[in-house]
């Protein structure tokens, strides 16, 4: 093949968000659209990560990957890139790339020094829906915002780009290697299974007879919802095949381009059909669901976790599993070297790690900032209020490993109980662990599309606010005289403990002195206007008071978090559009 130099215009608006560039199927579909992100991506990196290297593609399946990966392959092929490893029929969950990333070994011997993902997560897809990509480093964690920043400052320059034309498409259906002869020597696409490295990665961590004897035990039954996202790729060779779960307790576990129309978002909105099964829908009651219920989104990198008739929250979720990890997984079993939250996450995660003594981080939402510690050994378990969780056997937030955390605590739990007895359940596990540390209530609002100008006047707001400590707990005082007084309100900033960069504005904060919490921020994933986020929270210390239902005990506080914010005059919502 040739590499043709092609000669470009830059496009606006090609800024990678909390994760990569997402945008409509139709701004991506724009000649030259993807190629100037790839080309800026390549000139980002240092030559070494370009020319000579093994560079993963892949992503959710979503519309227009198929296409995506072709034009990615002919792009790595003109600029010097010496092979493409690309998941079979273009399928890989995010997890899963970074897992190739740090364990995948070509048949040369060779190891890839990065990835490009291709996926818009939670966002739906389909021709009038979203599709993203973002770049994944030799650590197998996201870009930092050092190399995000410098993408998008040559998006905004771009004359040129590079791209074999007549190299012919490479058929992604089937396993194997193709070589080709460039002007630099050899480049070959290899083809290969989408799930191999990760299950051997996740046999490595968990002890999958004690979850086997779990998912056998009759009055144990399990129900696992990819959304019709990539998840379903590895929950048969995981569920079915290797831990024996029954092929009826997958649903929607068939990738499609559009995720069968639906949002790919495991949340109790739109994880509908494993809501109700698992008896959480009021208007559709159940006889008996499910022990256990779990889902992931589009690229399989989040989970929610369900127990019978009941929610865990993913900032409970992540404190539980740090609570359990050391006794009930064998990868942690000689301790864990630290735990880390996002900022807007519960502090249900700081009182474990004040309680275990560990060390503890708070980091800007996103899973690049765990990366670093993670690299640096000061990190093993961590989690967002986002239905993200994970560790440090990748540098992504996975799915599949948080239900696998969650079927090893139960077995652990039930090692003594699966000839018969009755069985320690999800929402027991979760009540003891309130009893134990309190508990959190937690909720999140989001209001979607929201005009941007009107998010931004809200937002401006409630930093101006902040500057009179006095005037905000007037205001408060006025709407609800039982919620206490805010003692500090700020914007988080964060330093990274390993490299020192600084991350400003990543969040308006308004302190409660009873540890109470409101967060404001701005989405950084979506594709259309603009998504407020509300983060609500409260601790509950007194255990005979950790039973209500989590609105109703935080009524007082969302109440004061919309009269402060002035939610209904900025944008005219008189409700968000998902409550989770
Ligand atoms: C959201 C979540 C954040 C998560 C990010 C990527 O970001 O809040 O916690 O890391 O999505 O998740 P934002 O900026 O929209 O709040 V995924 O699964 O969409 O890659
Ligand atoms: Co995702």
């Amino acid at each position: 093949f040739k590499a043709s130099r092609v000669e470009t215009t830059p496009f606006d608006g090609q800024k990678p968000g909390t994760s990569g560039l997402r945008k409509k199927v139709k701004v991506f579909t724009q000649p030259n659209y993807l190629h100037n992100f790839v080309q800026s991506t390549f000139n980002a990196l240092s030559a070494a990560k370009v020319k000579g290297a093994t560079l993963v593609v892949s992503g959710d399946g979503r519309y227009f990957s198929k296409d995506a990966i072709q034009i990615i392959i002919k792009m790595s092929a003109a600029n010097g890139v010496r092979r493409v490893w690309v998941g079979q029929n273009g399928l890989l969950s995010t997890p899963a790339v970074s897992a190739v990333i740090r364990e995948r070994v070509g048949a040369d011997g060779s190891k890839a020094s990065g990835a490009f993902i291709l996926t818009a997560s939670h966002n739906p897809g389909g021709p009038h829906e979203d599709f993203g990509i973002k770049y994944n480093m030799e650590n197998g964690g996201p870009a930092p915002e050092a190399i995000t920043d410098k993408i998008y400052e040559n998006t905004k320059t771009l004359k040129e780009y590079f791209i074999a034309e007549d190299l012919p498409d490479v058929d992604i259906s089937a396993t194997g290697i193709t070589s080709f002869r460039g002007p630099e020597g050899e480049f070959d696409v290899d083809v290969f299974d989408s799930a191999t490295d990760y299950v051997k990665l996740m046999k490595s961590i968990f002890d999958f007879q004690s979850i086997q004897k779990l998912l056998a035990c009759p009055n144990f039954t399990f129900c696992y919802d990819a959304l019709h996202g990539v998840a379903g790729a590895y929950a048969k060779p995981i569920f079915v095949d290797e831990l024996g779960a029954q092929e009826s307790s997958l649903i929607n576990c068939t990738p499609k381009e559009d995720f069968g129309g639906g949002h790919p978002d495991p949340n109790l909105t739109y994880a509908k059909e494993l809501v109700t099964r698992m008896g959480l829908n009021k208007e559709h009651p159940q006889d008996n669901p499910p022990e256990f219920g779990a889902a992931a989104d589009g690229d399989a990198d989040r989970n929610m976790v369900l127990g019978k008739r009941f929610f865990v929250t993913p900032s409970d979720s992540v404190a539980i599993i740090a609570a359990n990890a050391v006794q009930a997984i064998p990868y942690f079993s000689s301790g864990l070297k630290g735990v880390a939250r996002s900022m807007p996450t519960s502090a249900a995660l700081d009182v474990v790690a004040k309680h275990l003594n560990l060390k503890f981080f708070e980091v800007p939402t996103g899973w690049k900032f765990f990366g670093n510690l993670m690299d640096a050994g000061l990190c093993s378990v961590c989690g967002e209020e986002s239905f993200g969780t994970g560790s440090d056997h990748i540098r992504e937030k996975d799915g599949i490993w948080a239900v696998l955390a969650w079927l090893s605590i139960l077995a652990f739990r039930n090692k003594d109980n699966l000839d018969g007895k009755t069985l320690v359940t999800v929402e027991d596990i979760v009540r003891q662990h309130w009893a134990t540390f309190g508990r959190h209530y937690y909720t999140r609002y989001d209001y979607e599309n929201v005009d941007a100008g009107s998010a931004k006047e809200l937002m401006a707001h409630l930093v101006k606010l902040q500057s009179s400590l006095p005037e905000v707990n007037k205001i408060i005082k006025g709407i609800q005289s039982d919620v206490s007084a805010v003692v500090k309100a700020d914007e988080f900033e964060y330093k990274d403990p390993v490299d020192g960069s600084i991350s400003k504005h990543q969040g308006i904060r308004y302190l409660f002195e009873d540890g109470s919490r409101l967060v404001f921020r701005l989405s950084g994933t979506g594709s259309e206007g603009a998504t407020i986020r509300l983060y609500i929270e409260q601790y509950e210390k007194d255990s005979s008071k950790t039973g209500r239902d989590s609105q109703e005990a935080l009524a007082p506080l969302v109440g004061v978090a919309l009269k402060l914010s002035k939610m209904h005059e900025f944008t005219g919502r008189s409700a968000p559009t998902v409550i989770t």
